[in-house]
Parts: C-alpha cells; structure tokens; sequence
C-alpha cells in the first residue's frame, strides 16, 4: 500500500513536471495576442494633410506659420514608452510693437494628419502678444493645450503634443519677421500596443489540461508494466 502510493505521487509529480514543461516550452514559442511593446511603424500625411489655422489679422497679434517641407511624408518606428520628435513648423509676427489688441489671446489650431496609421490629431493652443517692465521686453507666445491621445483599440496607443515657446522677443518693441520667429515641435510617443503576429498557436487551458491527462495515461501505463 505504502508502495502504491508513493508510486502514485512519483506520477503525478511526474505529470505535472510534463505539463509544466509544456506550458513553458509553449509560451517562449509564441506570444499571446496582447503581449504589448510592439515596434509599430508611423508616416507623416502629405502637403494636405498638415494644416495650421492661427490669427492672420487685426485685432490681436497677427502670426504667421511655415510647415516644414521635412514633415510631409516622415517615417518614423516607435516601442512602448519610446518618443519620437522632430521640428514641425516655424511661427512669427511682422508686428513691430505689442499693441493693447495684441494681449487678446487668439486661437491657433494644428491639424496634425498621419498616412500610418490613418488618423488625425487636432492640436489647439493661443497666441498672445505679451508686455512686460513698461513695454521694455516685449514678444509673441505661443502655449498648447492638453495634448492629444490617439487610442486605435487592437492597434497601439499614443499621445501628441507641441511644445510652447517665445517669438520674436525684442526690446522696446517686437524684433519682427521670420527670422526672430520660433520653431515649434512636435512630440510623439507610444503609450502602448498591441502586436500584429503571434497569438494563434497558443494552447488553451483546455488543450493544456487535456496534455496533462495524457501524460497521465502514459505514465500510469509504463507504472503498470
Ligand atoms: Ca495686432
Ligand atoms: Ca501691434
């Protein structure tokens, strides 16, 4: 009876070594579906598919905005947690002094629209003409709001912003033109995602289970012999 039973243990210990083993071997050959921190591929729309709205007369600060011939077309890979950023456009007033309608804020909006995957981010923000120490120091602003998640549910995840900065800046009034102008960037990072491949050869815990029985079979079988 003593011997009987310890025999039974060794099989079962036996069975679940196998089954264990299976498992392992099973789950390093394949992934499963949402196994995230996948490289996935972006690109950039083209001429038409960038587009800047922002305050292009009197009153408040009148802007002007230069996408970069770079943008269109961008190719870029990015993994879970990893960023990706780069100039977007250039942005600056031909005023020449910080007037009373130039500390309205105005609107500017981006519409940011990717080729991969298909989809675009609307990016809103003000301008402002700003004046400080009696009209010593005198520039442009340019602040963004929240920035923008994209969320492609059994794609991947991820966030857009633009960065704010100073234009123009100039000392007893506004140093105009494009070349005192600011460039403004764009920031892209994945936040998740979820694989393309993988996913369809692994076992169910059913399958798994119904291994484990035949083992047991087998080993109960050469126990007899
Ligand atoms: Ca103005
Ligand atoms: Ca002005």
């Amino acid at each position: 009876m003593r011997i009987a039973s310890s025999r039974y243990l060794a099989a079962l210990v036996g069975v679940a070594a196998l089954a264990a083993a299976s498992q392992t071997s099973f789950a390093t050959v394949t992934a499963p579906p949402d196994c995230g921190d996948c490289v996935k591929d972006y690109k950039i729309g083209d001429y038409c598919d960038v587009t800047i709205t922002s305050n292009s007369a009197d009153p408040g600060l009148v802007v002007h905005t230069d996408i970069f011939n770079s943008v269109y077309g961008k190719e870029f890979s990015l993994s879970d947690g990893e960023c990706k950023t780069f100039k977007l456009f250039s942005i600056w007033t031909d005023e020449t002094y910080v007037n009373g309608d130039d500390t309205a804020p105005k609107n500017i909006t981006v519409n940011l629209g990717f080729a991969n995957p298909l989809v675009n981010a609307e990016l809103d923000g003000e301008t402002v003409g700003v004046k400080t120490f009696l009209g010593i120091l005198q520039y442009g602003q340019v602040t963004w709001g929240a920035p923008v998640v994209i969320d492609l549910p059994g794609d991947r995840n991820f966030t857009v912003s633009l960065s704010d900065a100073p234009f123009n800046k100039g000392l007893f009034g506004l140093n105009e033109g494009e070349c005192f102008g600011a460039d403004i960037c764009v920031t892209i990072c994945q936040n998740s995602s979820v694989c393309d491949e993988g996913g369809g050869d692994v076992p169910e815990p059913a399958s798994l289970s119904v291994l484990g029985l035949g083992a047991a079979a087998l080993l109960a079988r050469r126990r007899r012999r």
